[in-house]
């Protein structure tokens, strides 16, 4: 190891090198290393991680600067139960949350993180989430023992000086600590302090629970922080939907993990759509505040995707494709003999042999698939063939319509639109999805999921629906809202809607209706396309008789959705706004 490489401090920023000497102390590495974000330093790491076995060396003829992570076995998804929200009271957390008070939760992790490094080194990760120069950027700087953490970061955010220089001497950074241990589920913490505006993370080394700039700061923390400062940290992806006359309109999309945010923000339209573009502002967080045009601003926090690997091939994605094709590190795929990368979905035949993601010799014949359901690729935004010009715009874009969407294989619609904010506030606040693999435990459960936060609200859920509809007063030209339902099925279990680039029909429909052109009916949920502005021309096996059946409204089947909410609304009785109650009632009477 090149003990010179960055192993000074950067910054003269006095809190950062107090904080990260007292961190030393604690973790007791054998050396530190401050992280620049040259492409001298990534060679370096990279020859490192490979020399340590945590990277694979991809077929570079395929894949140029692609390389390749196998996990341990029991640390492939976030661990919810592991994740913890660490405020004063119980209260601030809300009954959604794990929580445990900040001393104890101190005092615990401090056990384990003494001595955490020794025999290790100790990076320093500076990082700014956000567009250099946007006063809605926030820097965090992540102490971690992981290479793969590192390099992983400097692909997903904004990783280096760059963080340092929009830091200057201020002291108002996030402090994230992470110590992968021996990357036992026993051991592992995912605690957040947002009261100090800090992060430990101990015993894993997955994505979420890792690589803390996401999930934990631009989310947990996030939203912590928006409340105080009115703003929205969202789980959302951020779309620009341009038509042939050269009209914009951006969207955002909350859909829960699992559930097509990567692949709707960046989806071609099918060849019907002529003229009509779509370009990537963000795939998976939206950061929102009231702009001086009295319009809510989005910005996308971070610089890569993190996209789950199995479904994604050329005809469901081509931008993600290209988007991995370089400078991607892919984790938990399946490799071919000649260091490619395949996982299910990816072609349509299947190759004769592969090595599987847990390092095995695989057939088609073998019983488990051979990668696994949350693979997954963190690829360069600027790889992005769709990215938007103003995915760098420091003042961020201008959002006219929010969509929720869950994962559901009956009740809901395909699509239709919530006929106020606060309407459209319970409509999110009450959003159901069937579980997924990029969390552990069940899939294919169905549970609420409130804006797709319920795993990333960084305080108590009722506090939160106050705080949407508090923000009501301060947008004054406010987005229209919208639930779309890619994945309802038929009585054979087949999807009703083809999905992908065809959910730019929907997409089509809601930005007509922001800007007044498109006619909608009045239904029992909200606004629904009437049969004349629901455009299908082009489509193969799809009509009207199918969209009536992917758009019907069954009595019996709201009748349990609604009481379903109990469970929901008795969990937050103590904080849930009345507004929800009574839109609920609503609900009820038009039902
Ligand atoms: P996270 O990164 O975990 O937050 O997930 P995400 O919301 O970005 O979901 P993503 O776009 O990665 O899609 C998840 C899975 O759903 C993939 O296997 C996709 O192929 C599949 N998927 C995405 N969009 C659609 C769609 O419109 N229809 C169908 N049937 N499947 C879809
Ligand atoms: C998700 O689970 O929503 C993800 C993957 O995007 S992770 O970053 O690991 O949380
Ligand atoms: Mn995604």
């Amino acid at each position: 190891m090149d003990a010179k490489t960055g192993s000074k401090p950067n910054t003269t920023n006095s809190a950062v090198i107090r904080w990260v000497k007292d961190v030393a102390a604690l973790c007791q590495p054998d050396e530190i290393v401050w992280c620049n974000g040259s492409e001298k330093e990534k060679k370096l790491f990279t020859e490192q991680a490979i020399a340590a076995g945590v990277l694979i060396e991809l077929n570079q003829k395929k894949l140029p600067g692609c390389y390749y992570h196998r996990s341990k076995p029991n640390d492939v998804a976030r661990t919810e139960q592991a994740t913890f929200i660490c405020t004063e009271t119980a209260h601030e957390a809300g009954a959604t949350n794990n929580w445990m008070s900040p001393r104890e939760m101190h005092n615990k992790l401090r056990g384990f993180c003494t001595g955490a490094m020794r025999g290790r080194t100790m990076y320093i990760v500076p990082y700014l989430m956000g567009p250099a120069g946007s006063p809605m950027s926030k820097v965090g700087v992540e102490i971690t023992d992981s290479i793969y953490v590192v390099l992983s970061m400097r692909i997903m955010t904004r990783m280096g000086q760059v963080a340092f220089d929009h830091l200057g001497n201020n002291e108002d950074f996030n402090r994230g600590l992470h110590c992968m241990l021996d990357v036992d589920p026993e051991r592992r913490y995912i605690a957040h302090f947002p009261q100090e505006n800090a992060i430990i993370s101990v015993g894993s080394n997955y994505g979420g629970n890792a690589l803390l700039g996401k999930k934990c700061l631009a989310l947990r923390i996030g939203s912590y922080l928006a409340q105080r400062e009115c703003w929205l940290a969202e789980h959302m992806l951020i779309l620009g939907v341009e038509s042939p006359t050269g009209e914009k309109t951006f969207v955002t999309g909350a859909f829960p993990s699992g559930c097509g945010k990567t692949n709707f923000s960046m989806l071609i339209p099918p060849p019907h759509f002529a003229g009509w573009k779509v370009t990537t502002v963000g795939d998976d967080i939206a950061w929102m505040k009231p702009g001086s045009d009295g319009r809510l601003h989005a910005i996308n926090p971070e610089a890569g995707y993190f996209g789950v690997a199995p479904g994604t091939s050329e005809q469901t994605n081509p931008n993600a494709m290209a988007t991995m094709s370089c400078d991607t590190i892919y984790t938990n795929v399946a490799l071919t003999p000649d260091l490619d990368v395949w996982w299910e979905g990816k072609t349509e035949s299947t190759p004769k042999e592969l090595i599987d993601w847990k390092g095995q010799r695989w057939t088609p014949d073998s019983k488990e698939k051979a990668a696994h359901a949350n693979s997954r690729f963190a690829a360069p935004m600027k790889n992005n063939p769709a990215l938007a010009r103003e995915a760098d715009d420091p003042q961020g874009v201008p959002i006219s319509a929010i969509i929720f969407g869950g994962r559901r294989a009956t009740t809901m619609p395909l699509v239709y639109q919530a006929f106020n904010w606060i309407h459209g506030v319970y409509v999110g606040a009450t959003m159901t999805s069937e579980t997924t693999a990029a969390a552990t435990g069940a899939v294919g459960q169905v549970r609420r999921d409130p804006m797709a936060m319920l795993p990333f609200c960084g305080y108590n859920m009722g506090h939160y629906f106050q705080h949407w509809l508090r923000m009501r007063s301060h947008i004054p030209i406010l987005p229209r809202i919208f639930h779309v339902n890619w994945f309802r099925k038929d009585e054979s279990g087949k999807y009703l809607w083809p999905g992908y680039g065809e959910n730019m029909r929907v997409l089509k429909w809601i930005a007509e209706r922001c800007r007044g052109h498109a006619q909608a009916w009045e239904a029992p949920l909200g606004w629904v396309p009437s049969a004349d502005d629901f455009d299908l021309d082009g489509m193969k096996n799809f009509d009207r008789t199918r969209l009536a059946k992917a758009q019907a409204i069954d009595t019996e089947e709201w009748r349990r959705e609604v009481l379903s909410q109990d469970g929901l609304f008795l969990k937050l009785y103590a904080d849930l706004p009345k507004e929800l109650t009574f839109q609920r009632e609503l609900l009820v009477s038009r039902l």
